[in-house]
């Protein structure tokens, strides 16, 4: 290592100390560069593949009420995805090649995507467990240490609160219902509790990336520590609107102040992951249909740039020197 590249260095683990954002000017270690790429435009394939499960209920929302809400989260979404590959596209990938890579199976994204959503109940779980575990996993997130990434994350973590929110208000309102309307939300919470668990990735001890993102200040708190959150977040929710959640082994553990709770099927976990979860193809599928058919738009789009920037180099005026 050159002299130059060790001042460098000591330069950008200064600002780390210090709390100060890395930039996207700034030097930066190519490995930092990389984590980066890969962590920013997974979450940015999460948020767009998680319009989909969301949006096979558009149609078939129960009132306007709740058509309208859902459009509006669903829509949210879209634009937390383009946030993020912006933030991606800082470090020096295109949006291009990020497609590419989610569309070749090479990037992942969220397990939690790849369950279907078969109840209306569905909708209300996901929006109370999914988005409540994506605002404790990222309100973290708006404190990381690359600039573009955190920034993205406090506007991200505002509307995750209002997901969160309507999930749970349709949960309740289902359990102030019906004995069947009642039966259908514990029926989306026994199937969407587990794979909710596995979304903030495998334990510490198996985590490949923590130890270096937790260096880097990219993490500020590690897998384990967030899910332990969320549990102790949500088990107080399930019991004020009368749900079971379904662990045998949760249970409040007055000495830790906190729950334990029962082991997670990691075997699930790494089928989901690896592709093989119970919506995978079908997922990977639409979004590789979406993107083929959007094809004109983006070329009418660059044509109509094109055409605007030739009309603009033809009204400059001739500079003197020419
Ligand atoms: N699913 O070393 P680890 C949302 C992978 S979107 C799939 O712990 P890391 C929302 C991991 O990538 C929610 N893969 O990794 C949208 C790594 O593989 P590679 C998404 C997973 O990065 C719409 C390997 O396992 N949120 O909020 O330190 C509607 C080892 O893991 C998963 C984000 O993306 C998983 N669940 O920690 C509603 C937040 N877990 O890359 C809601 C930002 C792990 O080596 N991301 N893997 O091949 C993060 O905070 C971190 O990336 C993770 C994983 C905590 C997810």
């Amino acid at each position: 290592m050159s002299q130059k590249e060790i001042n460098l260095l000591e330069d950008f683990e200064q600002k780390i100390k210090d709390d100060v954002k890395i930039e996207p000017k700034n030097w930066m270690p190519e490995k930092y560069r990389k984590t980066h790429i890969r962590q920013i435009s997974q979450h940015a394939h999460s948020e767009i593949v998680g319009m989909l499960p969301e949006g096979n209920w558009v149609s078939r929302a129960p009132t306007l009420r709740r058509k309208v809400a859902l459009l509006a989260k669903v829509q949210d979404e879209a634009g937390h995805g383009l946030y993020l590959y912006s933030a991606a596209e800082t470090l020096g990938i295109t949006r291009d090649e990020l497609f590419e890579q989610l569309h070749s199976g090479k990037a992942k994204y969220s397990s939690i995507f790849n369950y279907p959503t078969v109840t209306w109940a569905d909708i209300g779980a996901i929006g109370w467990l999914v988005d409540g575990a994506a605002i404790i996993n990222q309100v973290m997130l708006t404190n990381t240490s690359y600039g573009p990434y955190a920034r993205a994350m406090v506007r991200i973590c505002k509307e995750e609160s209002f997901h969160q929110r309507q999930g749970y208000e349709i949960m309740m309102t289902l359990c102030n219902g019906t004995e069947e309307q009642k039966e259908m939300a514990q029926d989306a919470l026994n199937r969407w509790w587990w794979p909710s668990m596995m979304m903030f990735g495998p334990t510490d001890a198996e985590s490949t990336h923590t130890a270096q993102s937790m260096e880097w200040k990219l993490k500020r708190k590690t897998n384990d520590e967030l899910r332990q959150m969320f549990v102790d977040q949500t088990k107080p929710q399930a019991d004020l609107i009368g749900l079971t959640i379904p662990d045998k082994d949760l249970k409040w553990n007055e000495e830790r102040g906190k729950h334990d709770f029962g082991e997670i099927d990691w075997e699930e976990f790494w089928q989901v992951v690896k592709g093989h979860g119970p919506c995978n193809k079908e997922r990977i599928a639409a979004r590789v249909k979406a993107y083929d058919e959007g094809k004109w738009v983006r070329d009418a789009a660059m044509a109509y740039a094109e055409k605007q920037a030739q009309k603009e180099a033809a009204t400059q005026p001739i500079s003197k020197t020419a």
